[in-house]
């Protein structure tokens, strides 16, 4: 058995430093099992809604932060190749924002790889941006505590606020607007011992999503006449969730990340026009998922802003799982993930 403190949760301290201007950071990925969809304000990057996710123990990202004084502008590689486009832009954002924060002005660059397909709908951004916030934190000298570092990776994406953290967190929407909004948004771990279910990933897809979330959550948001409702009952979900954590119930827990993606994907559907994740293999695998509960097996699916079916069971189940929801997908491939380590950086050789 396993408890929090092996799972990398993070201790109240002092924040990670870098001396010479260089740190390298590993961060995994999180899935939640209360979603967060939809922002209420977009350049901070405040969540509508509460999430709380489980952090992975597969597909980390490893990002290096070096400044480059005599350089004239940043530079961005991503998995080897240099980033264009969005990718780059938004890199580029997140290292103003750094900078404006440690007041300095010097250029870095940052080189990131990445094992997790991009954009998939598993969470390359999450792992991504925690990794560059702590690494870049590090390499501009920003003393942060946890929280500070959550918040920080939140305004890359907010999913990375939860990344910072081990195991299970919770990300708060926080109130009010502006200052009072950024202060109050930002992800804690939840303590959760002697509990260690694992999720199998059914990669139906592995490409990049035809739409992206941030664009897809902006929809939903302004046209959905579902989202109103299902962000109340989430509300709802997540006292339920931590209810049932507490109590290390699998089935409730379960049962309550169902609904609350089940919920979240309706919202997509009624927007207008719709934005449908789910495919034709996912409801294949969806209804392995039913057929095994059928069997006695407790498994339940929760899925993201893709087409791939992550499944909530326990760890002696997960081979058998696995092997009926690929079963049920011709091409689905699966991998299984159990709960991982908080972000951290590397020292000596992992630099
Ligand atoms: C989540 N997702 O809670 C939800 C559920 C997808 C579905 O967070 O715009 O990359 O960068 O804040 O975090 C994916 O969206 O979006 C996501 P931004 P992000 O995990």
């Amino acid at each position: 058995m396993t408890t929090d403190h092996e799972w990398g949760q993070p201790e109240a301290g002092p924040g990670e430093r870098s001396l010479d201007g260089v740190a390298t950071a590993v961060a995994h990925p999180n899935i939640a099992l209360i979603k967060y969809w939809g922002k209420r304000d977009e350049r901070l990057i405040i969540p509508c809604v509460d999430s709380l996710s489980m952090t992975l123990d597969i597909f980390p990202t490893t990002t290096t932060v070096r400044l480059t004084p005599a350089a004239r502008v940043d530079g961005v590689h991503l998995d080897g190749r240099l980033a264009q486009g969005e990718p780059r832009q938004r890199v580029i954002a997140f290292l103003e924002l750094i900078r404006e924060l440690a007041g300095r002005a010097e250029p870095a660059s940052v080189d990131t790889h990445n094992t997790v397909p991009t954009g998939a709908g598993l969470a390359s951004s999450a792992s991504g941006f925690a990794a560059l916030a702590l690494a870049g934190a590090a390499a501009y000298g920003l003393d942060l505590d946890r929280t500070a570092l959550s918040r920080l990776a939140r305004r890359g994406s907010a999913s990375a606020a939860r990344s910072v953290f081990g195991g299970f967190a919770l990300c708060h929407a926080g109130q009010g607007e502006g200052v009072a909004a950024d202060l109050g948004s930002y992800a804690e771990p939840v303590s959760v011992p002697h509990f260690d279910p694992v999720l199998v990933i059914a990669l139906v897809n592995a490409g990049p999503k035809a739409v992206s979330s941030r664009a897809a959550m902006r929809r939903t948001v302004e046209t959905s006449p579902l989202y109103r409702a299902w962000a109340i009952s989430s509300k709802a979900d997540l006292t339920d969730m931590r209810t049932a954590l507490r109590r290390r119930d699998l089935d409730a827990v379960g049962e309550i990340a169902e609904r609350n993606a089940l919920g979240m994907h309706a919202t997509m559907l009624a927007a207008r026009p719709a934005v449908r994740y789910l495919s034709p293999a996912t409801l294949a695998v969806l209804d392995g998922v039913l057929q095994l509960r059928a069997d006695g097996v407790s498994a339940y699916a929760t899925m993201d802003a893709g087409p791939n079916v992550k499944i909530l069971c326990h760890r002696a189940d997960a081979a058998r799982v696995a092997e009926a929801v690929c079963g049920a997908a011709p091409g689905c491939s699966a991998v299984t993930a159990g709960r991982g380590p908080g972000a951290r950086l590397l020292v000596g050789d992992g630099r």
